[in-house]
């Protein structure tokens, strides 16, 4: 996969491509991210990208010209999908990463200021917000669409990747899970995970998994709910 990351901060990217399971993706070749710097793009001797809003009102805008000559710069080197990143933009999921992990190339444009104008929308393919907050630019979300889509590539997380993603498709938040020492700070492992006995073992992270998901995330309980009755009515 491609993944290009349309910027006027291109030195963000080296946050992500440095460190941990996605340098050794790039390092292995699985994927290849690349920081297009829309400045570059820019006409004017001063390469500006901002300049203020038409009708007045507070704050910049981001300029058209430089973001859709580094889009088609993007293009121009392999077919993408152009995803901009915004605060309007549809909710980021795990659905989308999945879907979105099917794609060749992946162009992904931040924007910065108050706002982009809205011309810039005519060349996008879709927009992708990653929640309900506030930031200053749309880097930090490419990155977080990033980590999701490329971890479920083949190859970048081994075996354990399929299978770690149907568990989440499965619909439940994680059990608790302990390790070494068996008493920590007088907190005590529970006894069952001592036991060995790994049928005993399994039902009580079910059953974990499925309190905590009731009392942390109501709607994804509901969810699996409906899900494994829709499972038994099938066929
Ligand atoms: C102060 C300007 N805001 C007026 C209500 C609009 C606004 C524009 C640009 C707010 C934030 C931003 C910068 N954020 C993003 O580009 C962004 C974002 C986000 O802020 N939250 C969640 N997902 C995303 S994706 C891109």
């Amino acid at each position: 996969m491609f993944i290009d990351v349309l910027t006027i901060f291109p030195e963000m990217v080296d946050l992500v491509t440095g460190w941990s399971i996605l340098k050794r993706a790039i390092d292995r070749g699985l994927v290849t991210i690349r920081a297009v710097n829309i400045r570059d793009f820019a006409a004017d001797r001063h390469r500006t990208t901002d300049d203020t809003p038409y009708g007045g009102g507070p704050g910049m805008v981001m300029k058209p010209e430089p973001v859709v000559g580094a889009i088609e710069y993007a293009k121009g080197t392999r077919p993408g999908r152009v995803i901009l990143l915004s605060p309007q933009g549809e909710r980021f999921t795990q659905a989308k990463a999945r879907a979105l992990s099917g794609e060749n190339h992946l162009i992904l444009v931040c924007g910065r200021y108050e706002g982009i104008d809205e011309r810039i929308r005519a060349f996008v393919d879709e927009e992708i917000s990653i929640g309900d907050y506030v930031l200053t630019g749309g880097e930090l979300p490419a990155f977080v669409v990033i980590d999701a889509v490329v971890r479920l590539l083949p190859g970048v997380l081994g075996n354990e990747a399929s299978t770690e993603e149907e568990s989440f498709a499965g619909g439940l938040l994680e059990y608790p899970q302990y390790t070494r020492p068996s008493v920590f700070r007088n907190l005590p492992v529970p006894e069952v995970l001592l036991s060995g006995h790994h049928a005993k073992i399994q039902a009580w992270r079910k059953e974990m998994a499925l309190k905590r998901t009731k009392k942390r995330h109501p709607a994804l309980y509901a969810r699996y709910l409906r899900e494994k009755e829709g499972a038994g009515h099938d066929g």
